[in-house]
């Protein structure tokens, strides 16, 4: 998506064209109409003239302050087969959303859907009423109804909508927001401007109904994982998609030469990875010029997917992440989890055209797009990459095993360990059905890229790399720490905090302007990407004051961190793994400030 411009103003370009002496070219293009479908699995288009210019097909975008947004049934064929998503304005992705910090915005949502609906706004701070998660602070959209959403707008950078009811964000229902800095707001300094600017909004797409795979996985936890398959799934699958196409399936499988491992729930085995949209046959493409610094902003909105992003041939330099500006790093790979974003910078000195690669963690697929001087360019695709295995690092075994080594060009163990819980606090939980195991020395891991990525030639993106360009605004220590283990049982598919699913356990209660350190103990072998709704989490990786502020902090296996939170929004707000199906089954609290 250029940047498109803006009812009643200069185009952001513009703006930036009088402060910072032509550099922002983008923002020339008109966004297509809502209605257009992007979702396609549409050939290349023909030239639409010189760049930039938003190519046919692709996501559109609303700006202004006043949004009319309709939660309907759009129809899509991401496989060939024809599907129902859920869409925004006849859109799959929805829309992507325009706004500036220090207005005030308003977004009527209707719900067209025959099931409740809801939209809850990523990473933003407003009240709690406007957060848009049913039976906390808002009671939902019922069908035939709507709900105006209003908030002040107090924070630039990339986010991301998505529903909040059901399983409607694993059929489609999400969007990029794109908050520019108010009006009159220096530009940073530290960063060249951007030429161009777009959206790579990753997700995970499936023909198959979000229940079903939910009721699999609770039925045999690595149901999607082909090499731990039993002829009972085979004989399963035959009937349903007849004997051909499940013995190509297993073949293909088989040829890819899987190791059994646990490292996704879900798998390539009923994914489809999509790039905006779009699957990798269909080939998202954004446009350039050489020498053209271009912002990407990537966000990481599938449902249960850890992405790794490179773009061979071109280094990449992150500048924000989840919505905050850090230190400009330099990196050649990042891997995203679900409801991350990053912002980074390329400058490609050649035509290209440049593959942008995504893989699954699993390496069992992988979305893609490119950076092309032209439509209808397409680059070389890498292979993927072996698929990683867990260690005893992941089981929780501590540092000392020698199986996982830090990346070279990281200090390794650089920051302190986090501090411990003050006494009576500990929450150990005890093995038991809930609790397959508890890890008996987690391990600081902020340092290591993660599982698949250590030592593979490339320059990784780890958590101790981030860096935020100012220093927290509240200098207060904590008053007290809350510690929570991250427990499953992965044979039976139950996720929890401390042992306990949501209907079992009592909300966590912070008083109104409190100060407070979560520190996080990853007892499953497993990431877990955990959102905290309506307030700050300042990751302690070691940069002293400047701790990059996140909406969203994955926690890898077997490692122990913790995050400082000022508690100055009141209201209820959700706490919960970002993975979709281990939130439904229980990794979920209620946060009470008050
Ligand atoms: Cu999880």
């Amino acid at each position: 998506m250029t940047i498109p411009s803006r009812a009643g103003r200069g185009a952001v370009g513009r703006r930036r064209f009088v402060l910072g002496g032509g550099a922002c070219g983008a923002a020339l293009s008109v966004a297509r109409p809502a209605r257009a479908l992007a979702s396609a699995i549409l050939p290349p288009d023909p030239p639409p003239g010189p760049p930039p210019s938003l190519l046919p097909g692709q996501v559109p975008t609303l700006s202004g302050t006043r949004f009319a947004l309709a939660v309907e049934q759009v129809p899509v064929a991401i496989t060939g087969r024809r599907a129902l998503a859920t869409g925004i304005n006849g859109t799959m992705p929805a829309p992507t959303l325009r706004w500036r910090q220090g207005d005030s915005v308003s977004l009527t949502v209707t719900n067209r859907l025959a099931v409740p609906t809801s939209i809850h706004w990523h990473g933003i701070r407003l009240p709690a009423a406007m957060d848009g998660v049913p039976g906390l602070s808002f009671g939902g959209i019922a069908p035939g109804g709507s709900f105006t959403y209003r908030f002040p707008v107090r924070q630039s950078g990339t986010y991301w909508y998505h529903s909040h009811s059901g399983f409607q964000e694993q059929t489609g229902l999400s969007g990029a927001l794109v908050i520019d800095p108010p009006d009159g707001a220096a530009p940073r300094a530290d960063i060249p401007p951007a030429d161009r600017d777009y959206v790579l909004l990753l997700s995970d797409w499936t023909d198959v109904d979000p229940a079903d795979i939910v009721s699999n996985l609770k039925f045999q936890s690595d149901y999607y994982n082909f090499r731990q398959r039993t002829l009972g799934t085979f004989l399963r699958d035959t009937a349903r998609q007849g004997l051909g196409a499940t013995l190509r399936d297993r073949l293909a499988w088989g040829r890819m030469n899987m190791a059994p491992t646990d490292i996704s729930d879900v798998s390539g085995i009923i994914y489809t990875y999509l790039l905006n949209g779009r699957p990798p046959g269909a080939n998202w493409t954004g446009l350039f010029r050489p020498g053209e610094c271009i912002r990407l902003r990537v966000i990481n909105a599938a449902s249960m997917t850890l992405f790794d992003v490179r773009i061979p041939g071109l280094a990449m330099t992150v500048v924000q992440a989840d919505g905050n500006d850090v230190d400009p790093v330099p990196v050649d790979e990042f891997r995203i989890a679900p409801a991350e974003t990053y912002d980074v910078l390329v400058r490609p000195d050649r035509p290209g055209p440049f593959t942008i690669f995504a893989q699954s963690e699993d390496r069992t697929g992988f979305a893609r797009g490119t950076l092309a001087t032209a439509p209808g360019q397409s680059g070389p695709i890498p292979p993927m990459d072996p698929r990683p295995m867990r260690t005893m690092m992941d089981m929780g075994m501590g540092m000392d095993t020698g199986m996982t080594m830090p990346r070279a060009h990281t200090p390794p163990m650089a920051m302190p360990a986090p501090p411990g819980s003050t006494p009576g606090s500990s929450t150990s939980p005890r093995p038991g059905v809930e609790v397959q195991s508890v890890a008996p020395m987690p391990a600081g891991r902020l340092a290591e890229p993660g599982d698949g990525l250590a030592g593979n030639g490339r320059r990784v993106l780890t958590y101790a790399d981030l860096r935020a360009t100012c220093r927290g605004t509240d200098p207060r220590p904590p008053a007290r720490d809350i510690t929570l283990h991250l427990t499953g049982n992965m044979e039976r598919f139950i996720w929890g905090f401390d042992g306990r699913k949501f209907s079992e356990a009592p909300p966590i209660r912070l008083g109104l302007g409190e100060r407070v350190r979560f520190v996080l103990v990853n007892d499953t072998m497993m990431e877990h990407p955990i959102h905290l709704h309506g307030l700050w989490s300042e990751l302690e990786n070691g940069q002293g004051a400047h701790r990059p502020y996140k909406h969203t902090i994955t926690v890898k296996p077997g490692e122990r961190l913790s995050y400082l939170v000022t508690a100055d929004v009141p209201g209820l707000w959700a706490y919960h793994c970002h993975l979709l199906y281990h939130m439904e089954v229980g990794m979920f609290r209620t946060v009470v400030v008050a």
